[in-house]
């Protein structure tokens, strides 16, 4: 087994190999309501750079316990007394996990409940898509906290929300939740109470099937091409098509759909 995969090599995450290259992620650690510290963030970086060439093709990312992720470890923080240089290379070490993660080419589906607040949001944040329940809550704790954010939610939960409601929940505290955090872009699916994990794992199997090169594409090239001006991520984008469509995995599911034996897309009924 490749180590990158071997759950015996981590100590605050848990990895269960599903089929189909699937991996179930599990942040591990909910008697700190899986609370960010040090080595909960190198772990993540050594699996997130490790994943796609150790054969994984999509993670389901969740947390145990009642909440999804408490951020930042602040215990950890306030007992290290950090100096700003110190701080400022945890945070690095933060984008360096969460652009593994959005980058990275392997598809995140996150499986959100309870808490997922500060760098939990964070977190969830750098992955593709996400799934709450009712129960699930979103907040941006920081400004109580007497800090800041530093693990990317001024980059992504701007993207997601826009920039005033960004700075709106870590001013004042504001939590959102339910189909309201759905239609603000915070997820992209709300199920019943107790839900989130079987849907995101619907969602994970189905995703697991692309074919890699065109979920590393999706999962990489999409996010790369925001940060272009219009006319290079145009460029990049016939690059990027060029090499995926013409795919020789591709192939087959071209022929399958030109022998009419491919399903059709329908609208839902
Ligand atoms: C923690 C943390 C933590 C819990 N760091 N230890 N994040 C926050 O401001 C959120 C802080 N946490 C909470 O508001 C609550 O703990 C929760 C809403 C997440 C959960 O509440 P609850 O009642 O289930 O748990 P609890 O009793 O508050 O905490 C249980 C234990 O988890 C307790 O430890 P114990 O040893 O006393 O049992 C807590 O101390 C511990 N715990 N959250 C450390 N965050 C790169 S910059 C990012 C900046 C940020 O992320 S700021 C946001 C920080």
């Amino acid at each position: 087994m490749n180590d990158v995969v071997n759950p015996a090599t981590y100590e605050r995450l848990a990895i269960s190999a599903r089929d189909n290259g699937l991996y179930v992620l599990t942040l591990n650690r909910p008697e700190k309501r899986n609370a960010l510290d040090v080595v909960t963030i190198e772990e993540l970086i050594r699996f997130f750079s490790g994943a796609r060439m150790a054969g994984v093709k999509a993670v389901l990312l969740e947390g145990a316990g009642d909440h999804f992720c408490a951020g930042l470890d602040l215990v950890e923080h306030w007992k290290a007394d950090r100096s700003p240089d110190d701080f400022m290379h945890v945070c690095l070490r933060w984008h360096e996990a969460f652009n593994k993660m959005e980058y990275g080419g392997v598809p995140i589906i996150a499986a959100l409940k309870g808490a997922v607040v500060g760098g939990g949001l964070e977190l969830a944040s750098a992955a593709h898509v996400r799934v709450i329940d009712p129960g699930t809550y979103f907040a941006l704790p920081e400004g109580q906290r007497g800090i800041f954010t530093g693990g990317g939610a001024t980059i992504r939960v701007s993207d997601m929300i826009g920039k005033y409601r960004m700075i709106d929940m870590i001013l004042t505290g504001r939590v959102y939740q339910g189909q309201e955090a759905v239609d603000l872009g915070l997820a992209q699916y709300i199920t019943e109470e107790g839900g989130s994990y079987a849907k995101a794992m619907e969602l994970a199997e189905k995703v697991a099937q692309n074919l890699p090169l065109t979920n590393f594409a999706i999962c990489s090239a999409v996010s790369h091409m925001n940060n272009m001006s219009g006319m290079d991520a145009a460029y990049a984008e016939a690059f990027v098509g060029g090499i995926v469509n013409t795919q020789p995995a591709a192939r087959e599911r071209l022929e399958a759909f030109a022998n009419k034996t491919a399903a059709r897309v329908r609208p839902n009924t």
